[in-house]
């Protein structure tokens, strides 16, 4: 495959400038002892995944013992004229979502982010309950998220003010305000953005001419083309794992768009985290905040200093991935059955044989 360095770069460069770092290289000990060699995943397709390797990029396939590859994984790769994923690394951060489909499966949608870009356009009204669904898979994943208000040259609503509002939604994390057309906010946010980064946001927020300010370049495609047919105008084949000119690597990957929650119990507590805060004085110490006597919360909402409405999120959230949690484990209960139920008859079966025999 093409070759997208430069011929200056060493291998060892090429690999950390796709966040290949010590602890990374420690983990990786045995596998180098075997004879395998690290590449990032960039995509994966049926059957195959599309890797950067400190020789370049490779097609690879893998067998399910590997485990199933995503982008932004490394993996120990097996060189050879039809290279081979042999082992995935443990993941230092996972976002994942509950899958879009009836199944109960939960998704991984990109794996090692350090950065989650919380996308929310200006020039539109941004529903709180959807910042706070992104917050809390943000910190569920184990990465850090920011919030970037985009389209500032065109505020629906005077931009302090939808700043301190999102803000409100948002304990303990950076808001920030640009334009990728005027290009406002752009060096604070690069400055900001460090390691992997994903941006995460419905279409048509500007998550893709962000990229691109961040790029230098018009690599992404941006504005309808993409949000109908679900391409880029242009056809670059890497775009999901995209270094970037400051330093960090961009993954831009289609799914990341509408979510729904996986099993995010944690990262819902950090997005609420006021709330976690006042339940600590509440008389019962499983208080549900609905009706009790001596809830904190309530007490907080009657105050006027809690919004009902940030209860009412917190609590939808919650039940949202408690029950995505259930179809998890109602899952992981079938396919027990399941194989039980494979062992049984296995052992009838050999039972009947032997008592034939006899
Ligand atoms: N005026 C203005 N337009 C923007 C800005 N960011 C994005 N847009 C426009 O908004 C539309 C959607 O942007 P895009 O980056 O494709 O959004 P995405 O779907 O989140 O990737 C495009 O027509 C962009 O040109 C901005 O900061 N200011
Ligand atoms: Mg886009
Ligand atoms: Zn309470």
């Amino acid at each position: 495959m093409s070759s997208p360095f430069s011929n200056s770069a060493s291998p060892e460069d090429v690999l950390s400038a796709y966040g290949w770092d010590e602890a990374y290289e420690n983990a990786f000990t045995a596998h180098r002892s075997a004879g395998l060699s690290p590449g990032r995943v960039a995509r994966v397709d049926r059957g195959h995944a599309t890797v950067v390797t400190a020789n370049g990029w490779v097609r690879a396939v893998w067998s399910a013992p590997a485990g199933s590859p995503c982008t932004g994984d490394w993996a120990a790769v097996r060189p050879g004229t039809r290279p081979e994923l042999a082992a995935l690394l443990p993941r230092r951060t996972a976002i994942v979502r509950s899958s879009a489909s009836r199944t109960s499966h939960s998704q991984v949608l990109a794996a090692n982010v350090d950065t989650v870009v919380v996308a929310v356009s200006l020039a539109a009204a941004a529903p709180a309950g959807r910042i706070e669904r992104m917050l809390a898979l943000a910190w569920e994943s184990g990465a850090v998220p920011v919030i970037v208000l985009t389209n500032a040259d065109r505020p629906e609503r005077p931009v302090t003010v939808v700043r301190d509002e999102v803000a409100a939604l948002a304990p303990g994390v950076d808001t920030l305000v640009v334009s990728s057309v005027t290009g406002e906010g752009m060096d604070v946010l690069a400055a900001v953005l460090t390691g992997t980064i994903v941006l995460l946001g419905p279409s048509g927020v500007g998550k893709s001419s962000l990229g691109n300010a961040l790029l230098g370049t018009d690599l992404l495609a941006t504005g309808e083309v993409r949000a109908r047919d679900g391409k880029g105008r242009h056809t670059t084949v890497h775009r999901e794992l995209i270094r970037l000119p400051g330093g960090g690597v961009l993954i831009d990957t289609p799914g990341l768009r509408a979510v729904g929650l996986h099993d995010s119990r944690s990262g819902i507590q950090q997005v609420f985290a006021e709330i976690e805060d006042l339940a600590v004085d509440c008389r019962f110490s499983d208080c549900t905040h609905v009706s009790e006597p001596g809830c904190a919360v309530h007490a907080a909402i009657a105050a006027g200093s809690l919004p009902q409405r940030r209860l009412d999120s917190y609590r939808k959230l919650l039940r949202e991935s408690a029950w995505a949690a259930s179809r998890e484990d109602a899952r992981l209960r079938a396919e027990r059955d399941n194989q039980r139920k494979a062992i049984s008859r296995h052992l009838r079966a050999t039972y009947k044989f032997r008592d034939r025999r006899s």
